[in-house]
């Protein structure tokens, strides 16, 4: 029955953060356009290598967005897919197992389906087979209207690389099939050139590979910089089609591209040590949002704000003046002045303004040593609740026992 629901709809609704006033309803109507950036990390952001940019299209639009250079990924085994899932529903995915694959017959209330309700068409993009990570079932629960797979899209043999699509010819196909739908619209697109082994064609390389003996690390510059050219020419091509002003664009990285195992290289391209805390803090991805007539021009804003892929849902409702208040959801809403520096990862580590808790051991960000574990205590409890009470809603598939419009459990 639905009784393990109290507690946890209790926790949630004692959580839950006032929007900002000034943001709420900012982009109301506006088309929302997310885009899950493969393996893009943050530190590639404003960083050259070899005396050039990684990123030069996106450390300029920094000026024209609000960008999150302290928000974390929150993902697990079901890497991209958990990130989507995140995004979606802002609850946890699993600490073991990709959920789009154990429980994607599970109710759930995800930001699509609060947009399909407020008059949003709502399509998934990626040019790949669609049954990767089960995508094409997941999304029928996730209440998107379509899904735009590998198949909706012609791929001629020179515009493959890896697993699909190049970004480069998806994107710019995408914008055509986005100029065809009724709006307003809510398409995630999802990447996938920048990811492992992150080969490319002779041809797609615009940048020198970094040089260490890691052949992996050395490559990821390069794909992350085609990926980077890929966005420009998608902004340029919305800009063509009349789409951009109408338009909230959302752009993060979905996890980690370069993993532990190359703690070698990094240490040779950082100048660091790769320590757990370091390790921890590398876990960040960038998160952009764009604003029409907002943060463009120039008046974009650095926000350093923690955060993590868990408040994506509130903050973008919330942009567009959809409340969440009776929503059952783990994140708050990044631009709410309650949102409260933090992140829980999902291997337990966590990040609040002041402290890292990683590997059983609470840092100080600004000394980077180990303190007393109290300072993380009060953390350490919200972020063991909060993936525990993530977990009991996924496992016991609570969410068909909630009434959403209502904002009440149902039979109360
Ligand atoms: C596959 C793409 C990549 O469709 O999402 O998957 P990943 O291995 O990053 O989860
Ligand atoms: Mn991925």
């Amino acid at each position: 029955d639905g009784s393990e629901l109290v507690g946890i709809n209790n926790y949630v609704r004692a959580n839950y953060q006032e929007p900002n006033e000034k943001y709420f309803g900012i982009a109301k109507g506006k088309n929302v356009i997310i885009v899950s950036l493969e393996s893009l990390q943050s530190f590639v952001i404003n960083h050259k290598v070899n005396g050039k940019e990684a990123t030069p299209y996106l450390n300029k639009f920094i000026h024209d967005s609000f960008y999150f250079d302290h928000f974390y990924h929150q993902t697990g085994q079901g890497k991209t897919s958990d990130a989507e899932f995140l995004v979606e529903n802002s609850l946890f995915p699993l600490g073991r197992g990709a959920v789009f694959f154990t429980h994607s017959g599970n109710v759930y209330h995800s930001m699509a389906e609060r947009l399909n309700e407020n008059g949003y068409y709502t399509a998934g993009m990626h040019a790949n087979n669609k049954s990767f990570w089960n995508r094409d079932i997941m999304y029928k629960s996730l209440s998107y209207n379509r899904f735009y797979s590998m198949t909706d899209y012609s791929i001629r043999d020179e515009d493959v690389i890896g697993w699909g699509l190049k970004d480069i010819p998806f994107f710019n196909q995408s914008v055509g099939l986005m100029k065809q739908m009724p709006t307003p619209f809510y398409t995630k697109l999802i990447t996938l050139t920048n990811h492992h082994p992150f080969k490319l064609d002779e041809q797609d390389k615009l940048i020198d590979e970094f040089t260490s003996g890691d052949g992996t690390f050395n490559r990821y510059f390069t794909t992350v910089r085609y990926t980077d050219e890929a966005i420009k020419q998608f902004i340029e091509g919305l800009k063509e089609q009349g789409l951009y002003r109408n338009s909230i664009i959302v752009l993060y990285g979905d996890h980690y591209g370069i993993s532990e195992n190359h703690n070698e290289a990094m240490k040779q391209y950082l100048g660091k040590e790769i320590t757990p805390l370091a390790n921890t803090e590398l876990q960040k991805v960038p998160l952009f949002i764009h604003i029409p007539g907002v943060t463009d021009k120039g008046r974009g804003k650095v926000i350093s704000e923690v955060g993590g892929q868990v408040d994506i849902r509130p903050t973008v409702l919330h942009l567009l003046g959809i409340s969440t208040k009776g929503d059952i959801q783990f994140g708050t809403d990044l631009f709410s002045n309650n949102h409260g520096d933090f992140a829980v990862l999902r291997n337990g580590s966590f990040v609040s303004k002041e402290y890292i808790y990683t590997k059983n051991v609470c840092y100080s960000k600004i000394t980077e040593q180990p303190v007393q574990k109290e300072n993380c205590q009060p953390y350490n409890k919200k972020a063991k609740q909060e993936l525990d009470y993530s977990d009991k809603i996924i496992y016991g598939d609570l969410l068909r026992f909630y009434d959403q419009k209502n904002a009440a459990l149902k039979g109360e």
